[in-house]
């Protein structure tokens, strides 16, 4: 299995219920490091690039506000198969569908506010890491 990186975003609802450290906490158990992190408050120009794919969709409006509600906490997760683990500790897209015990069935409010964001795919991972990471990113090493 190959080593690799994905962006992970702990959306605005689930850091304002003060659950960054219980989210991190399961990456770590589940073998995937923070090789990265940042926290910011993104700006409406921001959330609507990073989002671009679903401009025009219903939800992209609600989407957008909800992202620039309140600061997000942003990390790099590396560890085999990590778009995919990142994604299977996440939980399903719709929190309604997400299996318990992942992250989504645990901290999602609603649809929208789902509490976290995971890349899709290695290719996806490295344009999202791009984004907010644009000076790179240190190896760990240990
Ligand atoms: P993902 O976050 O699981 O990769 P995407 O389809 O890329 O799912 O959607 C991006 C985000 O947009 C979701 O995480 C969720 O917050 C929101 N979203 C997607 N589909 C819907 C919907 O049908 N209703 C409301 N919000 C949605």
């Amino acid at each position: 299995m190959a080593i690799e990186r994905t962006l992970s975003i702990i959306k605005p609802n689930a850091v304002a219920k003060d659950a960054i450290g219980a989210i991190l906490g399961r990456f770590e158990a589940a073998g995937l490091k923070i090789v990265a992190a940042r926290m910011l408050h993104m700006s409406r120009e921001q959330a609507s690039a990073f989002y671009a794919i679903h401009q025009g969709k219903p939800f992209f409006d609600e989407l957008v506000d909800f992202m620039i509600s309140g600061p997000v906490m942003v990390q790099v997760l590396e560890g085999e198969d990590a778009v995919a683990k990142n994604r299977e500790i996440m939980g399903a897209t719709n929190p309604a569908q997400a299996a318990p015990g992942t992250i989504r069935a645990d901290f999602a409010d609603s649809f929208t506010e789902n509490a976290a964001h995971g890349s899709d795919s290695p290719e996806n991972a490295a344009v999202e890491i791009a984004f907010f990471f644009p000076e790179g990113v240190c190896p760990r090493t240990r």
